[in-house]
């Protein structure tokens, strides 16, 4: 395939929508076809899958291995639908959240066997794995917070977890980011909007263009 896959993680609020539509902008103006996506969502089966994940009233009705399979089955549509067609007309796709995700909130934060969480991921992508992954690190206290204000003060079922469940989020990213440096770059997520533009373009052009 000759596009490229970049994907840009991080716990809740962390900056990434945000950074998503600059970068693309960016890309755009350099001349190159870009598609952005998000997980879970992208495909009309994964927006629904999505709704049924993010909504409140099923919190407590959704079990931790309902939840991993949900995600599961939107990131297969998502891959087949979008992610592969894109990459094989060589464009530039930007995905907001992908396998790391689930290896962080479903593998570590609600501890499913980690070979379960490999199986699946090889289910739904195969060998595909994006060429950079941009993590947003952020205080979790100052995610949510940016969260619940974005969303006029309601958060979505897992945004209502608990500080703990997200300390160990936020902890298991900057695991995964040691545990493969080339492909992670890890950017601070409290520095200003225009900041972690910059890096984020620079991170880009370097690692993928130069
Ligand atoms: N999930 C997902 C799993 O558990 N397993 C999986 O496999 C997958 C794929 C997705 C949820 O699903 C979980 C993780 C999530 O809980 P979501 O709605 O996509 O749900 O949630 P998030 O990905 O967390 O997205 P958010 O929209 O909440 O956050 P973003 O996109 O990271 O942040 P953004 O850009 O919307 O910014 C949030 C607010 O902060 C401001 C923005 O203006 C906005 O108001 N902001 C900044 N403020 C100050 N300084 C900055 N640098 C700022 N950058 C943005």
């Amino acid at each position: 395939m000759s596009g490229q896959l970049i994907t840009f993680e991080g716990s809740e609020g962390c900056g990434k929508t945000t950074q998503i539509t600059m970068l693309a902008q960016r890309l755009e103006g350099m001349g190159k076809k870009v598609v952005i996506t998000r997980e879970p969502g992208g495909t009309l089966i994964g927006e629904k899958i999505r709704t049924l994940l993010q909504d409140p009233a099923n919190t407590g009705e959704i079990t931790p291995i309902t939840e991993l399979l949900l995600f599961s089955a939107a990131r297969a549509e998502l891959v087949e639908q979008i992610i592969k067609p894109a990459l094989e007309r060589g464009e530039i796709v930007i995905c907001d959240r992908f396998f790391d995700s689930t290896f962080v909130y479903q593998g570590i934060a609600r501890s499913i066997d980690l070979s379960v969480i490999d199986q699946l991921k090889a289910i739904a992508v195969g060998s595909l794995k994006p060429d950079l992954t941009l993590l947003l690190d952020l205080d979790p206290e100052a995610g949510i917070k940016r969260a619940g204000e974005r969303q006029s003060g309601t958060l979505d079922r897992i945004e209502a977890e608990s500080l703990e469940f997200f300390k160990s989020v936020r902890q298991a990213y900057l695991d995964l980011a040691v545990s493969e440096p080339d492909r992670f770059t890890v950017i601070d997520g409290e520095l200003s909007v225009e900041a972690i533009e910059a890096i984020v373009g620079s991170t880009v052009e370097d690692k993928l263009f130069n």
